[in-house]
Protein backbone atom coordinates (compact mmCIF):
# COMPACT_ATOMS: atom_id res chain seq x y z
CA UNK A 1 0.00 0.00 0.00
CA UNK A 2 1.28 3.30 -0.71
CA UNK A 3 1.97 6.30 1.92
CA UNK A 4 1.40 9.19 -0.11
CA UNK A 5 2.54 11.49 1.59
CA UNK A 6 3.83 14.85 1.54
CA UNK A 7 1.21 15.08 -1.85
CA UNK A 8 2.72 17.66 -3.41
CA UNK A 9 0.55 18.14 -6.46
CA UNK A 10 -1.22 15.61 -8.85
CA UNK A 11 -1.64 17.16 -12.21
CA UNK A 12 1.52 18.32 -14.47
CA UNK A 13 1.46 22.66 -14.16
CA UNK A 14 -0.80 23.39 -11.93
CA UNK A 15 -0.57 25.21 -8.39
CA UNK A 16 -0.29 23.07 -6.05
CA UNK A 17 -2.90 25.20 -3.67
CA UNK A 18 -5.52 24.42 -6.47
CA UNK A 19 -5.76 20.90 -5.93
CA UNK A 20 -4.56 20.61 -2.09
CA UNK A 21 -8.13 19.65 -0.19
CA UNK A 22 -9.56 17.66 2.10
CA UNK A 23 -11.40 15.91 0.09
CA UNK A 24 -8.45 15.06 -2.21
CA UNK A 25 -6.25 13.67 0.82
CA UNK A 26 -9.01 11.65 2.00
CA UNK A 27 -9.70 10.01 -0.90
CA UNK A 28 -6.17 8.85 -1.43
CA UNK A 29 -5.69 7.72 1.86
CA UNK A 30 -8.63 5.48 1.27
CA UNK A 31 -6.43 4.39 -1.60
CA UNK A 32 -8.40 5.52 -4.65
CA UNK A 33 -6.41 8.49 -6.48
CA UNK A 34 -8.63 9.03 -9.44
CA UNK A 35 -10.98 12.01 -9.78
CA UNK A 36 -8.07 14.51 -9.29
CA UNK A 37 -7.67 14.28 -13.25
CA UNK A 38 -11.58 15.59 -13.22
CA UNK A 39 -11.33 18.56 -11.18
CA UNK A 40 -11.66 22.08 -12.69
CA UNK A 41 -8.35 23.39 -12.04
CA UNK A 42 -7.07 20.51 -14.16
CA UNK A 43 -9.97 21.55 -17.04
CA UNK A 44 -9.10 25.71 -16.46
CA UNK A 45 -5.20 24.69 -17.05
CA UNK A 46 -6.03 23.03 -20.34
CA UNK A 47 -7.88 25.45 -21.53
CA UNK A 48 -5.55 28.52 -20.70
CA UNK A 49 -2.38 26.70 -21.91
CA UNK A 50 -4.58 24.77 -25.10
CA UNK A 51 -6.08 28.71 -26.09
CA UNK A 52 -2.54 30.47 -25.21
CA UNK A 53 -0.78 28.01 -27.66
CA UNK A 54 -2.86 27.90 -30.68
CA UNK A 55 -3.61 31.63 -30.55
CA UNK A 56 0.37 32.18 -30.34
CA UNK A 57 2.33 32.38 -33.68
CA UNK A 58 3.84 29.96 -34.49
CA UNK A 59 0.97 28.22 -32.83
CA UNK A 60 2.00 24.99 -30.20
CA UNK A 61 0.96 23.25 -27.35
CA UNK A 62 2.64 22.14 -24.48
CA UNK A 63 3.97 18.43 -24.38
CA UNK A 64 2.63 17.56 -20.90
CA UNK A 65 -0.99 17.36 -22.47
CA UNK A 66 0.30 14.02 -23.93
CA UNK A 67 -0.19 12.33 -21.07
CA UNK A 68 -3.58 11.44 -20.10
CA UNK A 69 -4.46 7.90 -19.65
CA UNK A 70 -4.25 7.12 -23.82
CA UNK A 71 -1.14 9.12 -24.39
CA UNK A 72 0.74 7.36 -21.41
CA UNK A 73 -0.41 4.07 -23.03
CA UNK A 74 0.59 5.08 -26.33
CA UNK A 75 3.92 5.99 -25.01
CA UNK A 76 4.59 2.51 -23.61
CA UNK A 77 4.07 1.28 -26.73
CA UNK A 78 6.59 3.32 -28.41
CA UNK A 79 9.12 2.09 -26.09
CA UNK A 80 8.41 -0.88 -27.81
CA UNK A 81 9.04 0.22 -31.26
CA UNK A 82 11.84 -1.17 -33.18
CA UNK A 83 12.61 2.27 -34.37
CA UNK A 84 12.42 3.87 -30.54
CA UNK A 85 16.28 2.56 -30.05
CA UNK A 86 16.15 4.89 -26.42
CA UNK A 87 15.00 2.59 -23.83
CA UNK A 88 16.39 -0.19 -24.84
CA UNK A 89 19.66 1.57 -25.24
CA UNK A 90 19.39 2.89 -21.89
CA UNK A 91 18.61 -0.15 -20.43
CA UNK A 92 21.55 -1.91 -21.89
CA UNK A 93 23.87 0.66 -20.37
CA UNK A 94 22.40 -0.37 -17.03
CA UNK A 95 22.36 -3.70 -17.37
CA UNK A 96 26.09 -3.84 -18.05
CA UNK A 97 27.23 -0.73 -15.73
CA UNK A 98 24.68 -0.67 -12.96
CA UNK A 99 27.44 -2.09 -10.66
CA UNK A 100 30.03 0.87 -11.62
CA UNK A 101 27.87 3.34 -11.51
CA UNK A 102 26.20 2.50 -8.04
CA UNK A 103 29.56 1.84 -6.56
CA UNK A 104 30.89 5.13 -7.61
CA UNK A 105 28.34 6.89 -5.47
CA UNK A 106 28.53 7.54 -1.56
CA UNK A 107 27.41 4.21 0.69
CA UNK A 108 25.00 3.53 2.32
CA UNK A 109 22.59 5.51 -0.60
CA UNK A 110 19.35 6.06 -1.00
CA UNK A 111 18.00 6.55 -4.35
CA UNK A 112 15.73 8.93 -5.50
CA UNK A 113 13.90 9.28 -9.10
CA UNK A 114 12.56 12.48 -10.89
CA UNK A 115 9.41 11.22 -13.01
CA UNK A 116 9.67 8.10 -12.41
CA UNK A 117 6.99 6.67 -13.85
CA UNK A 118 6.63 2.58 -13.37
CA UNK A 119 10.54 2.77 -13.14
CA UNK A 120 10.71 -0.16 -15.51
CA UNK A 121 14.35 0.38 -15.65
CA UNK A 122 15.17 1.21 -11.93
CA UNK A 123 14.89 -2.06 -11.34
CA UNK A 124 18.89 -2.86 -12.64
CA UNK A 125 20.47 0.19 -10.55
CA UNK A 126 18.28 -0.67 -7.51
CA UNK A 127 19.20 -4.69 -7.79
CA UNK A 128 23.03 -3.25 -8.00
CA UNK A 129 22.52 -1.05 -4.56
CA UNK A 130 20.89 -3.68 -2.58
CA UNK A 131 23.87 -6.08 -3.47
CA UNK A 132 25.93 -3.16 -1.45
CA UNK A 133 23.80 -3.09 0.96
CA UNK A 134 21.00 -4.61 3.00
CA UNK A 135 18.30 -2.20 2.90
CA UNK A 136 17.67 0.51 -0.40
CA UNK A 137 15.46 3.39 0.46
CA UNK A 138 14.02 4.08 -3.28
CA UNK A 139 11.79 7.66 -3.26
CA UNK A 140 10.17 7.83 -7.08
CA UNK A 141 8.23 11.07 -7.76
CA UNK A 142 5.96 11.67 -9.86
CA UNK A 143 2.46 13.02 -11.11
CA UNK A 144 1.07 9.88 -11.64
CA UNK A 145 -0.08 7.91 -8.88
CA UNK A 146 -1.24 4.98 -10.44
CA UNK A 147 2.24 4.70 -11.90
CA UNK A 148 4.05 5.07 -8.53
CA UNK A 149 1.47 2.44 -6.76
CA UNK A 150 2.46 -0.33 -9.08
CA UNK A 151 6.32 0.55 -8.91
CA UNK A 152 5.73 0.44 -4.94
CA UNK A 153 3.57 -2.97 -5.41
CA UNK A 154 6.47 -4.46 -7.87
CA UNK A 155 10.03 -3.32 -6.62
CA UNK A 156 10.09 -4.59 -3.24
CA UNK A 157 8.54 -8.24 -4.52
CA UNK A 158 11.25 -8.30 -7.14
CA UNK A 159 14.46 -6.39 -5.50
CA UNK A 160 14.45 -7.89 -1.41
CA UNK A 161 16.01 -5.08 0.73
CA UNK A 162 13.81 -2.20 -1.29
CA UNK A 163 11.67 0.08 0.60
CA UNK A 164 9.77 2.53 -1.99
CA UNK A 165 8.58 6.03 -0.87
CA UNK A 166 6.63 7.29 -3.58
CA UNK A 167 6.36 10.97 -3.78
CA UNK A 168 3.26 12.42 -6.32
CA UNK A 169 4.39 15.51 -7.00
CA UNK A 170 5.44 17.56 -9.94
CA UNK A 171 9.39 18.14 -10.20
CA UNK A 172 9.39 20.72 -12.63
CA UNK A 173 6.21 23.06 -10.75
CA UNK A 174 6.58 22.21 -7.37
CA UNK A 175 8.61 21.63 -4.40
CA UNK A 176 10.07 17.82 -3.46
CA UNK A 177 12.26 16.52 -0.86
CA UNK A 178 14.67 13.98 -0.97
CA UNK A 179 14.80 11.68 2.26
CA UNK A 180 18.10 11.35 3.51
CA UNK A 181 19.20 8.41 5.91
CA UNK A 182 21.20 9.47 8.90
CA UNK A 183 25.01 9.11 7.61
CA UNK A 184 23.60 8.11 3.80
CA UNK A 185 24.18 9.50 0.68
CA UNK A 186 21.42 10.50 -1.95
CA UNK A 187 21.87 8.95 -5.90
CA UNK A 188 19.34 11.14 -8.03
CA UNK A 189 18.18 9.41 -11.29
CA UNK A 190 17.08 11.76 -14.22
CA UNK A 191 16.85 9.79 -16.86
CA UNK A 192 14.91 8.18 -19.89
CA UNK A 193 16.22 11.43 -21.95
CA UNK A 194 12.99 13.40 -19.91
CA UNK A 195 15.58 16.35 -19.77
CA UNK A 196 15.73 16.30 -23.08
CA UNK A 197 12.34 17.68 -23.29
CA UNK A 198 13.18 20.89 -21.97
CA UNK A 199 14.82 23.89 -23.89
CA UNK A 200 17.99 25.14 -21.63
CA UNK A 201 17.05 27.64 -19.68
CA UNK A 202 14.12 25.37 -18.29
CA UNK A 203 16.56 22.32 -17.80
CA UNK A 204 18.78 24.45 -15.83
CA UNK A 205 15.76 25.13 -13.70
CA UNK A 206 15.53 21.74 -12.80
CA UNK A 207 19.48 20.64 -12.55
CA UNK A 208 19.34 23.44 -9.77
CA UNK A 209 16.35 22.68 -7.91
CA UNK A 210 17.78 19.14 -7.90
CA UNK A 211 21.11 20.47 -6.82
CA UNK A 212 19.94 22.50 -3.69
CA UNK A 213 18.75 19.00 -2.62
CA UNK A 214 21.99 16.98 -3.09
CA UNK A 215 24.64 18.76 -0.41
CA UNK A 216 27.08 15.91 0.34
CA UNK A 217 30.46 15.44 -2.21
CA UNK A 218 29.92 11.55 -3.21
CA UNK A 219 25.41 12.46 -3.56
CA UNK A 220 25.34 12.16 -7.58
CA UNK A 221 22.76 12.90 -10.00
CA UNK A 222 22.30 10.14 -12.80
CA UNK A 223 21.58 11.80 -16.40
CA UNK A 224 20.29 9.96 -19.13
CA UNK A 225 20.46 11.60 -22.54
CA UNK A 226 19.92 10.66 -26.43
CA UNK A 227 23.22 11.63 -28.20
CA UNK A 228 23.20 14.17 -31.52
CA UNK A 229 23.95 12.05 -35.23
CA UNK A 230 27.12 11.08 -34.78
CA UNK A 231 29.13 8.31 -36.71
CA UNK A 232 27.15 5.68 -35.52
CA UNK A 233 23.78 7.35 -35.45
CA UNK A 234 22.31 8.87 -39.00
CA UNK A 235 19.97 11.91 -38.64
CA UNK A 236 17.15 9.11 -40.91
CA UNK A 237 17.54 7.11 -37.70
CA UNK A 238 16.84 9.92 -35.05
CA UNK A 239 14.01 10.70 -37.49
CA UNK A 240 12.82 7.59 -37.80
CA UNK A 241 12.55 7.04 -34.15
CA UNK A 242 10.27 10.20 -33.58
CA UNK A 243 7.87 8.74 -36.91
CA UNK A 244 7.77 5.14 -36.59
CA UNK A 245 6.17 2.81 -39.91
CA UNK A 246 3.33 1.42 -37.42
CA UNK A 247 2.07 5.38 -37.12
CA UNK A 248 2.41 4.78 -33.11
CA UNK A 249 4.09 8.44 -33.03
CA UNK A 250 1.66 9.88 -35.57
CA UNK A 251 -1.11 8.41 -32.90
CA UNK A 252 0.65 9.41 -30.00
CA UNK A 253 0.72 13.29 -31.47
CA UNK A 254 -2.70 13.28 -32.43
CA UNK A 255 -3.85 12.49 -29.09
CA UNK A 256 -3.26 15.80 -28.04
CA UNK A 257 -5.83 17.14 -30.51
CA UNK A 258 -8.14 14.31 -29.17
CA UNK A 259 -7.97 15.26 -25.29
CA UNK A 260 -8.76 18.62 -26.37
CA UNK A 261 -11.82 17.33 -28.29
CA UNK A 262 -12.78 14.64 -24.98
CA UNK A 263 -11.94 17.02 -22.29
CA UNK A 264 -12.43 20.66 -24.03
CA UNK A 265 -15.41 20.01 -26.56
CA UNK A 266 -13.02 21.10 -29.70
CA UNK A 267 -14.04 20.24 -32.95
CA UNK A 268 -10.15 19.14 -34.28
CA UNK A 269 -10.60 16.53 -37.34
CA UNK A 270 -7.67 14.34 -36.42
CA UNK A 271 -7.95 13.21 -40.16
CA UNK A 272 -7.09 16.72 -41.63
CA UNK A 273 -3.44 17.15 -39.29
CA UNK A 274 -0.04 15.41 -40.27
CA UNK A 275 2.01 14.08 -37.80
CA UNK A 276 5.21 15.78 -38.74
CA UNK A 277 8.81 15.05 -36.95
CA UNK A 278 12.05 16.58 -38.19
CA UNK A 279 15.35 17.44 -36.83
CA UNK A 280 16.53 20.88 -36.29
CA UNK A 281 20.18 20.48 -36.46
CA UNK A 282 20.53 24.22 -35.32
CA UNK A 283 19.33 23.68 -31.59
CA UNK A 284 20.06 19.79 -31.79
CA UNK A 285 16.74 19.04 -31.38
CA UNK A 286 13.82 16.63 -33.05
CA UNK A 287 10.61 18.79 -33.44
CA UNK A 288 7.31 17.19 -33.23
CA UNK A 289 4.73 19.08 -35.21
CA UNK A 290 0.88 18.82 -36.30
CA UNK A 291 0.45 20.30 -39.69
CA UNK A 292 -2.94 21.14 -40.94
CA UNK A 293 -3.68 19.60 -44.79
CA UNK A 294 -6.36 22.28 -45.41
CA UNK A 295 -7.17 25.84 -44.91
CA UNK A 296 -9.44 24.86 -41.50
CA UNK A 297 -11.46 26.17 -38.44
CA UNK A 298 -11.85 24.79 -35.26
CA UNK A 299 -13.35 26.11 -32.08
CA UNK A 300 -12.44 25.47 -28.38
CA UNK A 301 -15.28 26.57 -25.70
CA UNK A 302 -16.76 29.40 -28.43
CA UNK A 303 -13.03 30.42 -29.34
CA UNK A 304 -12.39 30.04 -33.15
CA UNK A 305 -9.26 29.31 -34.08
CA UNK A 306 -7.94 29.52 -37.84
CA UNK A 307 -5.60 27.15 -39.75
CA UNK A 308 -3.99 27.97 -43.14
CA UNK A 309 -2.67 24.88 -45.41
CA UNK A 310 0.60 23.81 -44.18
CA UNK A 311 0.25 25.65 -40.99
CA UNK A 312 1.53 23.59 -37.89
CA UNK A 313 1.43 23.16 -34.61
CA UNK A 314 4.80 22.56 -32.63
CA UNK A 315 3.83 20.09 -29.62
CA UNK A 316 7.67 18.76 -28.71
CA UNK A 317 10.90 18.97 -28.66
CA UNK A 318 13.49 16.50 -27.80
CA UNK A 319 16.94 17.96 -27.61
CA UNK A 320 19.84 15.52 -28.62
CA UNK A 321 23.37 16.08 -26.93
CA UNK A 322 27.16 16.10 -27.27
CA UNK A 323 29.33 15.14 -24.25
CA UNK A 324 30.38 18.56 -24.30
CA UNK A 325 27.11 20.11 -24.43
CA UNK A 326 25.96 18.50 -21.69
CA UNK A 327 29.03 19.31 -19.63
CA UNK A 328 28.14 22.69 -20.30
CA UNK A 329 24.85 22.21 -19.09
CA UNK A 330 25.81 20.23 -15.72
CA UNK A 331 28.70 22.61 -15.14
CA UNK A 332 25.97 25.90 -15.36
CA UNK A 333 23.39 23.94 -13.02
CA UNK A 334 26.35 23.46 -10.28
CA UNK A 335 27.73 19.82 -11.12
CA UNK A 336 30.98 18.81 -11.91
CA UNK A 337 32.28 17.27 -15.12
CA UNK A 338 30.52 14.07 -15.38
CA UNK A 339 31.62 10.20 -15.61
CA UNK A 340 30.01 9.49 -19.07
CA UNK A 341 28.60 5.76 -19.67
CA UNK A 342 27.98 5.46 -23.34
CA UNK A 343 26.24 2.36 -24.95
CA UNK A 344 28.91 0.18 -27.12
CA UNK A 345 26.33 1.71 -30.00
CA UNK A 346 27.07 5.42 -29.47
CA UNK A 347 23.42 6.01 -29.35
CA UNK A 348 22.36 6.91 -25.76
CA UNK A 349 24.71 8.00 -22.72
CA UNK A 350 24.56 7.90 -19.13
CA UNK A 351 26.00 10.78 -17.08
CA UNK A 352 27.19 10.33 -13.64
CA UNK A 353 27.81 13.75 -11.61
CA UNK A 354 29.00 15.20 -8.34
CA UNK A 355 27.85 18.65 -6.89
CA UNK A 356 30.15 21.19 -7.70
C1 LIG B 1 9.42 11.24 -22.82
N1 LIG B 1 10.40 11.68 -23.81
C2 LIG B 1 11.77 11.44 -23.35
C3 LIG B 1 10.15 11.13 -25.17
C4 LIG B 1 11.22 11.63 -26.15
O1 LIG B 1 11.87 10.79 -26.75
O2 LIG B 1 11.42 12.85 -26.26
C5 LIG B 1 8.77 11.54 -25.66
C6 LIG B 1 8.49 11.07 -27.06
N2 LIG B 1 7.97 11.81 -28.00
C7 LIG B 1 7.84 11.10 -29.10
N3 LIG B 1 8.34 9.90 -28.89
C8 LIG B 1 8.73 9.85 -27.59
Amino acid sequence: MLEPKPISCIELFLPCESLYSPEVESAESAGSFLMIETTDALHEAILTEALAGLSSTPKTLPPWLFYDEAGSALFEKITELAEYYLTRAERSIFAERAEEIISSVGHPLTIAELGSGTASKTGLLLAAAARRQPRVLYQPIDVSPSALEQAAENLPKEIPGVVVRPQIANYITNGYTIERPDDGFVLALYIGSSIGNFGPEEARAILRKLRKQLKKTADAILLGVDLAPNCNKTVEQLIAAYDDAAGVTAAFNKNILARLNRELGADFNLDAFRHRAYFNPQDSRIEMHLVSTIAQTVTIEGKRITFAPGESIHTENSYKFTERALIELLRDSGYSAPQWFQGSDNHFAVALAYPA
